[in-house]
């Protein structure tokens, strides 16, 4: 826990220094006051039956009606020109793509999976699945093969929308292995068959023609799910095995709209760009569900990052909430101020944050860059919707994620000795201001995971006496403002994505050269954290910077964008006397600190024998 402790205090001392910024518009405390879930439910429109549709209460409250004709979304693309989608059309096409899911057999409680850049596909296979009833998993696309065929077969996914060149590198392969895979369509390919989809797929403009055949506006029925339905499935990473799918179900579209208006301040009228990618919990919450249930026109964008790009698309979009994260915070930082100041952003109101620890500096430097404090937000994969926030209408506390979300009760708890929250005779202790713990949460907010897929045990470890633990350490101060510490576990939060070690170590043991293998997160001033990975060889292999270098082209080949870019060789990594790697000393050692109880560290090995052959990726 030294590690945590340290991290803490340098925390402190960077929020000492920061000044005190002024409030936003609003009130909270009066919306803390009166707020309820059971009030709040009024907003769902749904059917008398009871029936509930996170899409339908997405889009279609608002495809006809005043914002019919309103742009929803526009999809910005630097080698496409500009496409956009009204309300009154993605209501419809997004039923013509439900159409053609149902006509190819996917029924209520299907999985279904894009890998896709930001695209309309992408937004139509969304909602076009959410309305057949059927269950939404994203994969972000710069997942290599090993993540994508993972999860597509932890999902037991049926169908999945993509690209040739995706499929056929990472999905084709493996195909064999994926016998719950019964379609893939091809967004690139004009038709099915010769010269058309690779083989073993569909063309999407061939599946969406005959979905546009059949579909007819005056009988078409979105599926009657019910609110506690499953709606959408996002794996995301825990420190040891598999990949967690945290399932949500429909009425969370209640929370993605209440947070989206509470904590972004969204309303009809405003221009909203969420960097997030809907591969990530972020992307679909805020990129998609929540803001398009608040009737906002989105921007989104298939490029990747560019300073000047992004800076001319706020100025040109004349985007007036930006919700985006501290690793592209710190991009655009880099870049200077003086680019900033080259653009004018009068309509922006809010630049919001999320994802990792977001620092004071880059508060203040919101204030330069956009004369708007950035500000923070704070939820997780598991909660489906901000949980904590700076309001607007309440002052900031740099450094700090703000306050509670009207409605959810947050504590934080005292820990035991492996850093989570400490359970005895089945009660939890709840800490006062100032101690820290780990956060934790009272379930009863809609958008609350409701399983891991397949794994009712790790679900049950995820709560103690009535409190859902997040697995992150946190203190709060005396009015009730939460400041994050760190990870009580050992995920890795990179350029605000989370890592499993555990999914990075097996991909790397499959090199012949790995005897083993302990993968832990580096600060990095970018990206927050980066993956560096200490391998021990087998007999027989010698470290050299060669085989780093072709240990880091292997993580990258098989895992894509969450492979390790730094390796470091260890013939003596340390153990628990259990035979686990200690990445938590493995992490002490490498920022310098304490090594802390080493109580459990297996003798024999417990002095480190590193060689110094680091290497890093470009
Ligand atoms: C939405 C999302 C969740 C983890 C979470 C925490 C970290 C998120 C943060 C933050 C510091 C913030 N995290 N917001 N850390 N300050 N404002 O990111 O979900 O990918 O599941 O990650 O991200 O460690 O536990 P997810």
């Amino acid at each position: 826990m030294a590690e945590m402790a340290v991290q803490g205090s340098a925390r402190d001392r960077q929020i000492e220094h920061a000044p005190a910024l002024p409030p936003l518009v609003g009130d909270y405390e009066s919306r803390r006051r009166t707020f309820s879930w059971e009030v709040a439910r009024s907003w769902l429109q749904g059917d008398e039956a009871g029936h509930l549709n996170l899409a339908h209460e997405a889009v279609d409250r608002h495809a006809s009606g005043p914002l019919a004709d309103t742009v929803a979304i526009r999809f910005l693309d630097r080698a496409a020109p500009t496409t956009e989608l009204t309300y009154r059309q993605l209501g419809e096409r997004s039923d013509v793509t439900a159409t053609a899911l149902r006509l190819l057999g996917i029924r209520p409680g299907d999985g279904v999976c894009t890998l896709l850049p930001r695209s309309p596909e992408l937004y139509l296979t969304v909602l076009g699945t959410l309305k057949a009833g059927a269950v939404y998993c994203p994969l972000f696309p710069a997942f290599g093969p090993e993540p994508v065929v993972e999860r597509l077969r932890l999902g037991h996914i049926r169908l999945l929308v993509t690209d040739s060149l995706s499929y056929t590198r990472k999905v084709a392969p493996q195909r064999a292995s994926l016998p719950d895979l019964e379609h893939v369509l091809v967004t690139d390919a004009d038709q099915s068959g010769e010269d058309g989809a690779p083989e073993g797929t569909t063309a999407w403009a061939d599946a969406l023609g005959a979905g546009e055949t059949a579909y007819d506006p005056g009988t078409f029925a979105v599926a009657p799910t019910r609110p506690d339905d499953p709606a959408l499935l996002h794996f995301t990473s825990g420190t040891t095995g598999k990949p967690k799918g945290a399932v949500h179900v429909h009425e969370a579209i209640l929370a993605h709209h209440v947070t989206a208006e509470f904590a972004l301040d969204l309303r009809p009228g405003d221009v909203y760009w969420c960097t997030a990618d809907p591969g990530w919990v972020t992307g679909t919450s805020y990129g998609i569900l929540g803001p398009l249930s608040c009737g906002v026109t989105i921007v989104t964008d298939a490029a990747d990052f560019d300073a000047r790009r992004w800076f001319r698309i706020l100025q040109d979009e004349r985007v007036t909430v930006f919700y985006t994260a501290p690793t592209a915070l710190r991009m655009l930082m880099r870049a200077g101020v003086g680019l900033a100041r080259e653009h004018s952003f009068p309509q922006l109101r809010h630049v919001v944050s999320v994802g990792e620890p977001l620092n004071p500096e880059a508060v203040v430097w919101g204030l330069e860059a956009f004369g708007l404090p950035v500000h923070d937000t704070w939820w997780q994969t598991e909660t489906g919707a901000i949980m904590v926030s700076n309001f607007p209408g309440m002052p900031v506390r740099p450094g700090s994620m703000g306050r509670p979300v009207p409605g959810v009760d947050v504590a934080v708890l005292r820990q035991g000795a492996d850093g989570r929250a400490e359970v005895v005779d089945g009660t939890v202790r709840v800490l006062g201001p100032g101690e820290v713990g780990e956060l934790a949460l009272r379930p009863g907010w809609p958008s609350m995971f409701r399983a891991y897929l397949d794994d009712p045990d790790r679900y049950a470890k995820a709560f103690a006496d009535g409190w859902y633990l997040s697995g992150d350490l946190a203190r709060t101060d005396a009015d009730g403002y939460v400041w994050f510490i760190g990870r009580a576990d050992d995920v890795i939060k990179s350029a605000g994505h989370l890592i499993g070690p555990f999914e990075v170590e097996s991909a790397l043991m499959e090199h012949p050269a790995v005897a083993e293998v302990g993968v832990i997160g580096k600060p990095d001033p970018l990206a927050g954290e980066i993956v560096k990975a200490f391998v021990t060889l087998k007999v027989g292999h010698e470290p050299s910077p060669a085989l780093a270098r072709e240990l880091i082209a292997f993580g990258r080949h098989r895992l894509g964008s969450v492979a390790p870019r730094e390796i470091a060789f260890d013939q003596a990594l340390p153990h628990t006397r259990s035979g686990k790697v200690m990445r938590r000393l493995l992490r002490a050692r490498e920022l310098g600190l304490p090594e802390g109880d080493l109580s459990t560290v297996e003798t024999s090995v417990s002095t480190s024998a590193s060689t110094s052959a680091t290497t890093s990726a470009s």
